[in-house]
């Protein structure tokens, strides 16, 4: 008997997947990077000398970080620190330290959508700093929006570092900052991380070191597919491309095939054919300009209250009021 697409398709990744591999061009989406492998090889992405995000950012966090601090400062009632796609903390860490010994009333609240990543965050911030009130959580952004709503007694920082805003198309931000103002209350603050557009070849060397760990990074989504839903990828057969227009701020990632081939994915009763060359887009990761970003907060009802650099304006931190 045949089994229906309801019960076939019955979680997102399911769902994504089939739909993704089916469509003309294929892609897939770049949130089903973060498994235990991929995981590992975004931490071995952030210490590689081409991805100077994470550096970046790690100066802004650490030269301004009295003005941060105060910036997200209530005296009178503490507030809730809430940080979508935490990850490791190692940035967050230098706030967290700051506020925790200049006598800050909060609660740290690290949500992301791996579970391992929230699971080593929480342990290592109880071996760190056993003192701090966290509460993690496991979720997708779009997901756990909702539940912050809940988050109303005092105020609220909303914290998404890494440039994490970049995965989405500016439909897709507008959405998920108007959300995120949405949530928010009078007094509350989005301290939002954005990669900014330079010269295009260290863009391009970020997402296409010579090491290849971002292509195995990128290649780690075909694993997870044979792994997960019993696919027969021959990860071999694609190369990993890196694309970065100048122009509109776009660094696009995709998977090329080498070679015409079939590929079943028994979990999905699927079967793909690829041509030679064909392709599948797996992420983007926009650049952004002050003006760029501004136009994002209009959209979005919020305002830009101030924002923070590093020494070479690679990268900027941007604090939002609604
Ligand atoms: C975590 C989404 C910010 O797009 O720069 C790194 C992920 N992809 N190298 C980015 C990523 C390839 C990263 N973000």
């Amino acid at each position: 008997m045949a089994t229906t697409t309801a019960t076939l398709l019955d979680t997102t990744f399911k769902k994504e997947v089939f739909e993704g591999l089916s469509a003309f061009p294929k892609y897939l989406s770049s949130k089903y990077f973060y498994d235990k492998k991929g995981d590992k090889l975004f931490q071995e992405i952030m210490a590689m000398p081409e991805y100077y995000l994470t550096e970046c950012e790690f100066q802004i966090l650490s030269s301004h970080t009295e003005t941060i601090g105060e910036l997200f400062r209530d005296r009178e009632n503490g507030l809730d620190l809430i940080e979508l796609g935490a990850g490791d903390g190692k940035k967050t860490k230098v706030l967290l330290k700051y506020m925790a010994e200049n006598n800050f009333n909060f609660i740290y609240k690290p949500i992301d959508i791996s579970e391992n990543a929230v699971e080593m965050l929480s342990n290592n911030l109880a071996e760190e700093m056993p003192a701090l009130n966290v509460d993690a959580e496991v979720g997708e952004y779009f997901e756990v929006l909702e539940r912050l709503k809940g988050f109303n007694k005092r105020k609220k920082v909303i914290m998404v570092l890494g440039s994490n805003i970049g995965n989405l198309k500016h439909p897709k931000a507008i959405e998920f900052l108007t959300q995120l103002k949405d949530v928010m209350l009078r007094d509350d603050l989005l301290f939002m991380g954005f990669d900014q557009k330079k010269n295009p070849q260290s863009i391009l060397n970020a997402y296409n070191d010579k090491s290849g760990i971002t292509a195995a990074f990128n290649k780690n989504i075909l694993t997870r597919i044979n792994r997960e839903l019993e696919g027969n990828f021959d990860i071999e057969k694609f190369t990993h491309w890196e694309s970065y227009n100048p122009e509109t701020g776009t660094a696009k990632s995709f998977l090329v095939a080498n070679e015409a081939m079939q590929v079943t994915i028994e979990k999905l009763q699927l079967t793909v054919n690829f041509d030679q060359w064909e392709t599948i887009h797996t992420e983007i990761s926009q650049k952004y300009d002050d003006k760029t970003v501004q136009w994002l907060a209009e959209k979005s009802g919020l305002e830009i209250e101030t924002s923070f650099t590093d020494e070479k304006e690679y990268y900027k931190n941007y604090a939002f009021r609604k």
